[in-house]
């Protein structure tokens, strides 16, 4: 079989000083780190359409890497590219991948044909993974390219392409489960509006969740047993997405009756376009019960989009692996890179070298965050800091044994609020997490 990449070794742990571009300096696959292996407690994925697919192409010129697997024909690409990819999985050690049925496999005409071609697709993946080991993290649609998307998917206005997508999302279910994916995704793509003169919200909103217990339904009819999720995004492409934030899409499922069978797939960059951190996205699923798996990328503080970089911000991977300990693990999710490399890194080493920096980000993420916990100072400042519910009034209030009146009794007799006051240490804390970083 042809090697694509056969300057590449497979890539070593040889540890913080290692000076080798080619070798991770802090994920260690095999090392335990909290109680398990790193590989098991990170679950890194490789995402098809990144990886594999995307070739630089942007809104001001075409594509800089040659994404085309040697291979002019659409059907022996496809199959060239899970060949390439399975090698990219294994000299990097990461167990798992994620796609969008086209990025398997794409149109051919009709439905039918399109079908016929991403089966044989499939049915490679399968065997590649019966060989290797290597596990499918989640499958998802891609119910946004096509034209006949322009106005949505499950949100268009149009009854005809609500059936078409519903056909594409039933096929796409059915190779998750025909590959053993543990997870299925959706990210409202253009599901959302460009302006409220041409929508009916209520509708799109409706119709929307009428496609997701559809599938729902569908899946678990077939044996789908891991976990659906919905992707949060606010804007891009469309200029409002329904699934803005983790917060909105929780009121959403909770409104739908959707709640027991959706978690959260929480992607870094979207929470910065939704203004929030990318550990507030976490906090609010984990607080919830929503958390399930994460998109690992990050966007650029200057610019307003969705540029979907290779992780390498610490402070924000160790917040990310906090969250993700404190929630217990990942279970069926993981961490699935959706990052590309710049459209100035177009080499096929440079698809080596961004995965290594994402990997050691997190793995390093990982270890400080484990640290973080054990070192209890932080932890133990927050409940320190309401202590003041633990017993008296505050649990009184908690217990549902005060009411208003009580609440007055206590107030006038009390006074002025000065005691229980302290101060937040926000800086303190701050220099605790890099002190901590600083000394992993
Ligand atoms: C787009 C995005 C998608 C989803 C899967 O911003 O993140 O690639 O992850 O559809
Ligand atoms: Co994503």
């Amino acid at each position: 079989m042809t090697e694509f990449f056969a300057n590449i070794p497979k890539i070593p742990y040889e540890g913080p000083k290692s000076t080798n571009p080619l070798a991770f300096k802090y994920y260690d696959p095999d090392a335990v780190v909290g109680g398990k292996t790193m590989r098991e407690q990170l679950k890194f994925a490789l995402s098809w359409w990144h990886t594999m697919g995307g070739d630089g192409t942007d809104m001001f010129g075409v594509g800089t890497a040659d994404k085309t697997w040697g291979q002019k024909d659409p059907a022996a690409r496809a199959i060239a590219k899970v060949d390439a990819a399975f090698e990219i999985m294994d000299k990097l050690s990461i167990d798992y991948y994620c796609y969008h049925d086209r990025d398997l496999s794409p149109e051919y005409g009709s439905l039918a044909e399109t079908n016929a071609e991403f089966d044989k697709v499939v049915a490679y993946c399968r065997k590649k993974q019966e060989e290797t080991g290597k596990k499918l993290l989640w499958g998802t649609a891609k119910c946004f390219d096509h034209p006949r998307y322009m106005h949505g998917a499950g949100t268009s206005p149009s009854a005809d392409v609500f059936a078409y997508a519903a056909a594409q999302i039933k096929k796409a279910i059915e190779s998750t489960v025909e590959l053993g994916g543990s997870g299925y995704v959706f990210w409202g793509g253009r599901e959302g509006y460009e302006t409220l003169l041409n929508t009916n919200m209520a509708l799109e909103q409706d119709n929307m969740a009428r496609l997701m217990r559809m599938a729902v339904d569908y899946g678990r009819s077939i044996g789908f047993k891991g976990d659906f999720y919905i992707e949060p995004k606010p804007k891009e492409p469309t200029k409002h997405q329904y699934d803005f934030d983790t917060a909105t899409v929780i009121g959403f499922l909770r409104k739908y009756g959707l709640d027991k069978d959706f978690k959260m797939n929480i992607e870094a960059n979207h929470a910065t376009l939704a203004q929030h951190t990318f550990q507030h996205e976490l906090r609010v699923a984990r607080d919830n019960g929503f958390f399930g798996s994460i998109d690992a990328n990050q966007g650029d503080a200057l610019l307003g989009w969705d540029t979907d970089q290779f992780p390498t911000n610490a402070y924000d991977a160790v917040l990310c692996m906090y969250e993700v300990l404190k929630a217990g693990g990942f279970t069926n999710g993981g961490l699935n890179f959706d990052a590309k490399a710049r459209r100035g890194s177009f080499t096929p080493e440079d698809i080596f070298y961004s995965y290594i920096a994402g990997m050691d980000t997190f793995a390093f993420g990982l270890r400080a965050a484990v640290k973080l916990i054990e070192d209890g100072r932080i932890d133990k400042f927050v409940e320190d800091r309401y202590s003041s519910w633990n017993s008296g009034i505050g649990k009184d209030i908690i217990d549902g044994k005060a009411t208003m009146a009580d609440l007055e009794k206590y107030a006038l007799e009390k006074g002025e609020v000065t005691d229980s006051l302290g101060s937040g240490r926000q800086e303190m804390l701050e220099s605790i997490l890099n002190q901590i970083m600083f000394t992993l």
